[in-house]
């Protein structure tokens, strides 16, 4: 097997999504690290277009989206499997990976944790508060969907791990570094619940924002 190199910066939510699928899986992977203000190079245009990260290379493959990442991970790697053999089960986790790109990502977590962990930690600028307010509803819309459909479960769909916890625990524990987590979790003890047991697993310890930091320092 080819080994699996991960191109992607420390602390993307995105990014550590598919470390946590390769951990999952006991799979060995080398992270490249891409340097920040390279993403609109020609260079990183040429393996991502649209200027973002992660990227998989493997063997002469190369991919970019993360939940098509994560997919073909667990394709090529599909012990332990990572999607419920049951159609029903496999629909509501991807309908939750969707929801993950859609409705959390677009216009809730990268406008919230943008503007209060990437701007000031790594542009050096203030947060924008009127950017966080207006984000404010439509967050709430998501968190309490993701409680509901969560229910009682341990995991987003049953009781062991999918996709869908692969991508959601990435983004809601960089999400929960922000002071909005307490007021649109307070009513969701199941999303703590979750986020504490993802963040017990292996996978989750491996990833973190200083582990991945470490792992690019070393490359
Ligand atoms: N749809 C993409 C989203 C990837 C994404 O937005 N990544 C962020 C980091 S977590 C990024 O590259 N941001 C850089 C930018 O927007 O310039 C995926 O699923 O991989």
């Amino acid at each position: 097997m080819s080994e699996f190199v991960i191109h992607s910066v420390p602390g993307s939510p995105f990014g550590r999504a598919v470390l946590v699928a390769l951990e999952e899986k006991g799979a060995p992977y080398r992270l490249s690290p891409v340097a920040l203000g390279t993403m609109r190079t020609p260079e990183h245009l040429a393996c991502h277009p649209f200027g973002r990260v992660p990227y998989l290379e493997h063997g002469g493959f190369m991919l970019y989206e993360t939940a098509a990442i994560v997919r073909y991970v667990d394709r090529v790697l599909p012990e332990p499997k990572l999607t419920p053999a049951n159609p029903q089960a496999a629909a509501r986790m991807d309908q939750l990976m969707n929801v993950n790109d859609w409705y959390l990502f677009q216009g809730v977590s990268n406008v919230i944790a943008f503007q209060r962990i990437i701007r000031p930690r790594l542009m050096g600028l203030d947060s924008d508060e009127d950017a966080i307010t207006a984000a404010m509803p439509k967050a709430h819309v998501v968190f309490g969907e993701l409680s509901r459909l969560l229910g009682d479960s341990a995991f987003f769909v049953g009781d062991s791990i999918t996709l869908a916890d692969v991508l959601l625990a990435p983004q809601l524990d960089f999400f929960a570094a922000t002071p909005e987590w307490e007021p649109l979790t307070a009513n969701s003890p199941n999303i703590r619940q979750w986020r504490d047991r993802m963040n017990a697993r292996p996978s989750m310890r491996a990833t973190t924002w200083e582990r991945v930091a470490a792992m690019a320092k070393a490359a």
